[in-house]
């Protein structure tokens, strides 16, 4: 059976400024959407207003400088560690067979960038049809000690290395726009973008929408192997009830194609 990955964005799942919040509503129609879905599906959340401060706080993306930093990583694991038990029990409550991992347990980093994720669990239970969650966290680097990985880059890696069909970016965006929808009316949504246009937008390091944070350009400098190696990657709004359906029904939803040609 096909196997999907969904990142669910920190933008979808958490107010993303000031104190932790969770967005249960709209993640309760979000997880009613995933119950009736008949695919192979691992979930990879992201931090938002969960991770990212307190990361930031303490320079925790930096790496190990000193002992202080030490306080918070706990903290921002534990911070993590309270928005995955939200999105459980959310799951729970749908039916849907939620299994979680912890990213630090399977997962070690060299330089900011995995180099050793135990599989081996993960394609055991979606085998036999549970849902693996994990998300982007404070995992063990050979060189700094400890580092952030992005659930962007866990969802593309895990992609690559389970023979995964598609990765699905959730966000609270329609897609890639040509400038910042928010700002400009007019702003039109990219539908398609070839490995071509990809390499071209990110070398150039230009900023694809100001709207959509630097968060999009990381997804798509992300997917490039991935959609190189014939994958197709989809960034789409979560916002939209029933969009996630639609999409994997093959009806036509709004959304941005990242393309081999
Ligand atoms: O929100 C970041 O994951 P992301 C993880 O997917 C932490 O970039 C702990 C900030």
């Amino acid at each position: 059976m096909e196997i999907i990955i969904l990142k669910l964005g920190g933008s979808i799942i958490t107010e993303k400024s000031g104190t932790p919040s969770f967005k249960d509503r709209l993640f309760d129609q979000i997880a009613k959407e995933l119950s009736n879905l008949k695919v192979n599906m691992l979930l990879v959340h992201g931090a938002g207003s969960y991770g990212h401060p307190i990361a930031k706080q303490y320079s925790i993306h930096k790496g190990y400088s000193n002992s202080n930093q030490l306080k918070g990583v706990t903290k921002t694991k534990r911070s993590m560690l309270s928005l995955t038990l939200k999105i459980m029990d959310s799951l729970i409550r749908h039916n849907v067979p939620v299994f979680p991992f912890l990213s630090s347990s399977c997962m070690v980093a060299k330089s900011g960038r995995l180099v050793d994720v135990d599989l081996m669990p993960f394609k055991i239970l979606l085998d036999i049809g549970m849902v693996p969650l994990c998300s982007g966290d404070v995992i063990a680097d050979e060189k700094t000690g400890f580092t952030i990985v992005s659930g962007d880059q866990i969802a593309v890696h895990l992609a690559k290395e389970l023979g995964a069909d598609r990765v699905i970016f959730g966000c609270d965006v329609d897609g890639i726009f040509d400038s910042d929808p928010k700002i400009n009316p007019t702003a039109k949504l990219i539908d398609r973008l070839t490995l071509d246009n990809l390499r071209d937008m990110t070398f150039r390091g230009e900023s694809l929408t100001t709207d959509v944070t630097g968060g999009m350009s990381g997804k798509i400098k992300e997917s490039l192997d991935f959609v190189s190696s014939g994958g197709e990657v989809i960034i789409m709004n979560l916002n939209k009830p029933q969009n996630l359906t639609k999409l994997l029904n093959g009806d036509d939803v709004q959304c941005t194609r990242l393309i081999p040609k």
